[in-house]
């Protein structure tokens, strides 16, 4: 009887601390919709904006404001590390690359996550950049949180190996969670 009582017990505190775990995942894990990086220019740069990822139907949208450019193209991708101490920016490694595959245009069917093409600023060295992209993730293997966003002194060629040789880093933003209100 005593035996019995205490086996009772025993699964009804098991019982509690497994609702209780299940209540704390449930609040610490909550699904990031939305990251946002703001870019600072390298040295001897002024290049600046600030690069929005949100959680869509389909996708994630991008979109960037970038001031101080030259008019024209600049490449433009998330490279691995979310490490911009180096005055030049080199500490955000290359490209983000989960696939290990090849260097590509946005819309190529084989590209790194990182790819996402070029700025292309106007007379006033502004850009704007919009698009909804399908590699880019906010969770699981392809999350781009805690990754960089860098801008390129040159056009992405969408072609060259492993870079598209678009030069020098202008500037550079570590992707953070945001609030997605
Ligand atoms: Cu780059
Ligand atoms: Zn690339």
């Amino acid at each position: 009887m005593k035996r019995g009582l205490m086996l009772v017990a025993a699964i009804a505190v098991m019982a509690a601390m497994g609702c209780q775990k299940a209540e704390k995942e449930a609040v610490s894990t909550p699904e990031i919709t939305k990251a946002v990086a703001v870019l600072h220019p390298t040295e001897g740069s002024s290049v600046r904006g600030v690069v929005t990822f949100t959680k869509v139907p389909g996708g994630v949208k991008i979109v960037a404001d970038v001031e101080g450019l030259e008019p024209g193209k600049h490449g433009f991708h998330i490279h691995q590390w979310g490490d911009c101490s180096a005055s030049d920016g080199t500490s955000a490694g290359g490209h983000f690359n989960p696939e290990n595959v090849a260097h590509g245009g946005p819309d190529a069917s084989v590209r790194h996550v990182g790819d996402l093409g070029n700025l292309e600023a106007d007379e006033s060295g502004k850009a704007h950049y919009e698009r909804v992209d399908t590699f880019v993730t906010l969770s699981g293997s392809h999350s781009v949180i805690g990754r960089a966003v860098v801008v390129h002194a040159k056009e992405d060629d969408l072609s060259s190996q492993p870079t598209g040789a678009a030069g020098l880093r202008l500037a550079c933003g570590v992707i953070g969670i945001a609030n997605p209100q």
